[in-house]
């Protein structure tokens, strides 16, 4: 089995987090393993309010000796890191163990959490994860934060942003969620390799059961890698998981809908 592992927050709903890495690592067929940083909660009594408790340092640390010195992997990504512990943890263990096939997903919001998680951290994230990453995904905000660009309103921007980002270290850098942009209305994404734009594309899927859709992405391209496939590759067959993903969307209640990673499968054995 080709082994991949995941560092990033639990989300008690399901739907994000390390559950959406680990379900989507098992569609791609990879034996998926999880150093858990942070336990996101929502709670029904309060509008479906996020809480989020770190795991501490020690319980960390064993879990990233566990992954990387006791088993290896082929690929790992992270997600959301929440303390500045976790941030050089993960840094230590990416680059102690060697790990070149690493997926930044500069996590620093939550669809419904409205405002940015821990501000003081995302230049921390910058400075020590950027120059590990083969590929770091950040949504528009998070682009912003890691390059500075104000109103990332147009592809130009984005281009500006991800030239930036690039700069800073990441190997590759693939923003996400173009669709949010004024007067767009597909699903589009900007792939930089430090060379040449590319924007991959998709026809908009109208839907508000989108939770989990950032970390699915970048799960499925560290997966990809995890296959052997080059960084764009790895990066136009995340798209299509996570447009098949997003077409089988569901409530999970009042509040809160993931995407379905399993519809990808069943597209593929039942079509
Ligand atoms: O979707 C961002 C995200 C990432 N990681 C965890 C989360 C969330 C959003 O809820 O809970 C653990």
């Amino acid at each position: 089995m080709v082994k991949i592992a995941t560092i990033a927050g639990s989300d008690a709903s399901g739907g994000a987090g390390l559950e959406a890495d680990l379900k989507t690592f098992e569609e791609y067929g990879l034996y998926g393993m999880a150093a858990v940083t942070v336990i996101a909660t929502m709670n029904p009594d309060s509008g479906w309010s996020h809480q989020v408790f770190p795991v501490g340092e020690a319980a960390l640390r064993a879990q990233l000796n566990t992954v990387f010195k006791g088993v290896g992997v082929a690929a790992a990504k992270s997600g959301m890191l929440g303390t500045e512990y976790a941030v050089e943890l993960t840094r230590e263990y990416i680059s102690g163990y060697n790990v070149k096939n690493y997926v930044l997903d500069p996590v620093m919001v939550c669809k419904g959490a409205g405002e940015a998680l821990n501000p003081e951290l995302n230049a921390t994230i910058a400075a020590k994860l950027l120059p590990l990453a083969a590929i770091a995904t950040p949504n528009l905000f998070e682009a912003e934060q890691l390059s500075g660009v104000r109103d990332i309103t147009s592809i130009d921007k984005m281009k500006e942003a991800a030239k930036i980002i690039t700069s800073k270290g990441s190997r590759n850098v693939f923003i996400k969620g173009g669709s949010k942009l004024p007067n767009q209305n597909s699903a589009i994404d900007l792939f930089y390799d430090g060379k040449e734009f590319k924007l991959v594309e998709a026809s908009l899927i109208k839907t508000t059961w989108t939770h989990g859709a950032g970390c699915t992405t970048a799960a499925a391209i560290a997966a990809g890698l995890a296959q052997g496939l080059s960084v764009f590759d790895a990066v136009l067959l995340a798209k299509r998981f996570i447009t098949s993903s997003l077409s089988a969307g569901f409530a999970l209640n009042q509040w809160v809908g993931p995407g379905n990673p399993s519809a990808w499968r069943k597209e593929h054995l039942y079509s």
